[in-house]
């Protein structure tokens, strides 16, 4: 062929010898640097005692999608749970430019100087893909991400919500096992994300902006419905007239929905993250929230209905994943989707002949 007489980016040419003033001890140092994979007991120890290095490196052995490192994520997991579920979990959702970043470094830098240890998670799987907003996030936290009684984590990487859910509440455990008391965990209010972080939280807040109507937020009344407070970010200079009104349409709105569960009554609240004004009060809201759930007992329900949940998603993840893996599935799939194609079977005929060969093999 051709090709093969030109000089391609892909042949090989002979390489470049080492130059000697690379030594070959420093090159040993440097990969034996690389090897140093600390174990499984090692991390939980270190996790126990507070080392936010540690909880780093762990959640990044939790998000790997390695089989390999699966076992050892495990037992890093098992070995925090018992020191896990001592905080209150805070899910935060609004629309992308609603002022979540800017909200979470005032509210968390207000937790932290009333003693708190806050962790912020993300769940947004759409910047996974793209890596879009998590690095500008990181950069608007500039004072959270110094403050030594915050950990601030980026989205988990992942191709489906399911598996950045999963890994998020593994996180979740992590963190806790690190001295951690309050979690926030912030999604994007536009998917189906936000319906997986109310699962994992305890407490629902959703940031709005004045003056934009609903269809505007992109915010769905389902939404709407799970959020435990509406906060309306940006009360300040000529808006703060804006946001009042808004404040009081907000809990008419609330009114027209079904009670919670809970036994709790939606609040409606108005701050400025950006002058950090009316964020004590948003946190005496959530501490009312606690007081009322831990008393009814609401609380550790929610949570035993969370862990039921989280089991079953986990278990139809690995199934789906599972069986889509199976190199003799994924054979016998292309032929029945051909002959689905080809009206030679039935969708439910090919999909019956594709479970019956899974459940023997
Ligand atoms: N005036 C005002 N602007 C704000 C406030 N909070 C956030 N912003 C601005 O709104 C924009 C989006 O904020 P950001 O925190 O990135 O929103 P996110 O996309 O929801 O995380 C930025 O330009 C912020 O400076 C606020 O309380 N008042
Ligand atoms: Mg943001």
């Amino acid at each position: 062929m051709e090709n093969q007489h030109k000089k391609s980016a892909l042949s090989e040419v002979n390489g470049v010898n080492q130059p000697d003033s690379l030594s070959n001890a420093v090159a040993k140092r440097i990969q034996q640097k690389r090897k140093v994979i600390p174990s499984a007991s090692e991390l939980i120890e270190a996790i126990k005692k507070g080392d936010k290095i540690a909880l780093s490196r762990a959640i990044t052995l939790v998000e790997n999608t390695n089989p390999e490192h699966l076992e050892r994520a495990n037992e890093v997991i098992n070995g925090c749970l018992p020191f896990a579920n001592k905080s209150v979990r805070i899910g935060i959702t609004g629309v992308p430019g609603v002022g979540k970043s800017t909200f979470i470094e005032a509210f968390g830098t207000y937790l932290t100087s009333i003693g708190k240890k806050v962790a912020v998670l993300a769940v947004d799987p759409s910047s996974s893909i793209s890596h879009g907003s998590i690095l500008g996030d990181k950069t608007r936290m500039e004072e959270l991400v110094k403050n030594e009684n915050a950990f601030i984590r980026p989205s988990a990487s992942g191709d489906s919500l399911g598996g950045v859910a999963r890994k998020t509440r593994e996180s979740i455990i992590l963190c806790e096992a690190c001295g951690f008391d309050t979690i926030i965990i912030e999604t994007v209010g536009v998917g189906q994300s936000e319906t997986a972080v109310h699962s994992m939280v305890d407490f629902f807040l959703l940031l709005k902006i004045a003056g934009a109507g609903d269809e505007l937020q992109g915010i769905k009344r389902g939404i709407m419905e799970m959020a435990d407070t509406i906060v309306i970010n940006k009360a300040d200079g000529d808006n703060i007239s804006k946001a009042k009104l808004a404040k009081t349409e907000f809990n008419r709105a609330l009114h027209l929905f079904p009670a919670k569960n809970s036994g709790w009554n939606p609040k409606v609240t108005t701050c400025s993250a950006y002058e950090k004004t009316g964020i004590d009060a948003i946190w005496s809201i959530i501490s009312d929230y606690f007081t009322l759930v831990k008393e009814n007992h609401f609380f550790e329900k929610k949570r035993q209905d969370q862990n039921q949940f989280w089991m079953i998603e986990t278990i139809n993840e690995q199934l789906k994943n599972n069986f889509y893996s199976h190199p003799e599935i994924l054979k016998l799939l292309d032929e029945q989707k051909k002959a689905v194609q080809n009206n030679e079977l039935s969708p439910f005929a090919a999909a019956k002949n594709l479970l019956d060969k899974y459940f023997k093999i």
